[in-house]
């Protein structure tokens, strides 16, 4: 029988009146895959619990933060005792310097680190220090990608921008766009050419070294290699937003698991805990140029918020002992693993992709390695599937274009479970 969602539709219905289209982010709507969101109630461990007491397997972790699994009682109770302290001072804390000291000793080429609130304002203030140490206004970045919602960067976007058909959004000036040159992923030819058109142009080659925003998409073997090369040769600020695979691929990121030495890295998500937290930073000549050390303006009232740096040192201290990753790898493995066996047994085309603790099926028998690629997998039947899993328990994010995420709390019997729910769906939607 399938589950009730009434007090979710009743709640929705309200939202839609005062809130755009009833959510306040657009990936959360489920327009593309039909039906109505289910409303939160709480989480814990692997578990998310909807308001109608639907209980679901949870592989969406706020689009990835977190990636100890809900409510891990180390994080919520230092977050307890950090409330009594006071919620925001607007001035700096010790607090600031430990999470700082402890992302530089995971991403060593983050020489000097700011934070922020969010990845929107980590690639966007990126930018601007990419801008204003070369003094260059051209951008490259890559279609399907997704940096956030800064104006300049919804060009070709992924996400929310590419499920909802509008990957260049209206509101974003001419003028903006016209600095952003949107290229190909992992075609390494496109960017030579554009290099030896207008190289001396570029301040910066921004992308998500392994794209999580459009499902999930390797780099080809020598394509980050390829971009480091370039942008060297160019004087290009080369930029990895890493917001989505930082602490996700590896600990040290995407840029320890490919060797890959960016000049600047943006973070979010993993280093908040599941709090509002970005982080950009990189090499110290650029990172100088940013105020009060430089002209580059960048501020924020809530930066450095002592309750988000409590739960993002929290989170980083269970991740830096080394069995963590051990074990984070091995059930992403395994997830993986079970969900090849539930495809093949059921007798579906599907490709199956994963980087560290990311992953993402979609409905194709071709690889995929760019947005076009993605964009030509069976998308309504991706729809189905999640309907269908979501029935049977199991939370996906609702859009073909997004990674899942798996955590520390997901257990055997949660893949198990997932895996005889895959191979059901799989069928269903053959
Ligand atoms: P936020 O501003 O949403 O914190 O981060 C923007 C961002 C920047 N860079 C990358 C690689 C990202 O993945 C994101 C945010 N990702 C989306 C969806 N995959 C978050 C969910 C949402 O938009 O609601």
């Amino acid at each position: 029988m399938a589950l009730s969602h009434r007090k979710s539709k009743q709640y929705f219905t309200q939202a839609k009146r005062i809130i755009p289209g009833g959510v306040n982010s657009p990936v959360r709507a489920f327009k593309a895959v039909g039906g109505n969101p289910i409303f939160i109630k709480s989480a814990k461990g692997s578990k998310i619990y909807d308001v109608d007491g639907n209980e679901y397997i949870d592989y969406v972790l706020s689009w990835g933060p977190m990636i100890l699994g809900h409510t891990h009682p180390k994080v919520t109770s230092a977050l307890k005792k950090a409330v009594d302290h006071g919620t925001s001072y607007g001035a700096p804390t010790p607090l600031e310097i430990d999470l700082a000291t402890m992302i530089r000793k995971a991403y060593p080429s983050m020489e000097i680190i700011r934070m922020v609130n969010s990845g929107t304002e980590a690639t966007m203030s990126a930018i601007r220090a990419a801008r204003g140490f070369t003094g260059r206004d051209k951008i490259i970045k890559f279609e399907g990608c997704y940096h956030g919602h800064a104006d300049g960067l919804l060009v070709k976007a992924g996400s929310g921008a590419a499920t909802f058909g509008v990957p260049t959004s209206p509101g974003v000036p001419k003028d903006y766009a016209r600095n952003t040159i949107t290229l190909p992923f992992n075609d390494i030819k496109t960017v030579r050419k554009t290099c030896e058109k207008v190289g001396k142009k570029i301040a910066c080659v921004i992308l998500e070294p392994v794209v999580g925003n459009s499902g999930l998409i390797l780099p080809k073997p020598g394509y980050l290699e390829g971009l480091r090369t370039v942008t060297k040769k160019y004087g290009i600020v080369l930029i990895f937003d890493e917001v989505m695979t930082g602490f996700r691929v590896s600990y040290g990121g995407a840029q320890k698991a490919f060797k890959i030495k960016p000049d600047m890295t943006c973070l979010g998500k993993v280093i908040g805990g599941g709090l509002p937290v970005g982080a950009y930073g990189g090499r110290k000549e650029i990172m100088r140029k940013i105020s009060p050390d430089g002209p580059v303006y960048q501020a924020g009232t809530l930066s450095g918020n002592p309750l988000a740096m409590t739960a993002g040192i929290e989170t980083l201290k269970i991740l830096s002992k080394p069995e963590t990753y051990k074990k984070l790898m091995a059930k992403s493995a395994a997830l993986e693993d079970a969900l090849r066996d539930a495809a093949t047994r059921a007798g579906i085309a599907t490709k199956f992709y994963r980087a560290g603790t990311m992953f993402c099926t979609y409905f194709t028998d071709k690889e995929v390695y760019n947005f076009e690629d993605a964009s030509k997998t069976d998308m309504a039947t991706f729809a189905k599937f999640f309907i269908k899993m979501l029935d049977l328990g199991i939370n996906l994010a609702p859009s073909g274009y997004e990674s899942g995420f798996m955590s520390l709390a997901h257990t055997t019997a949660d893949i198990n479970r997932t895996a005889r729910a895959a191979y059901l769906a799989f069928k269903a939607v053959k």
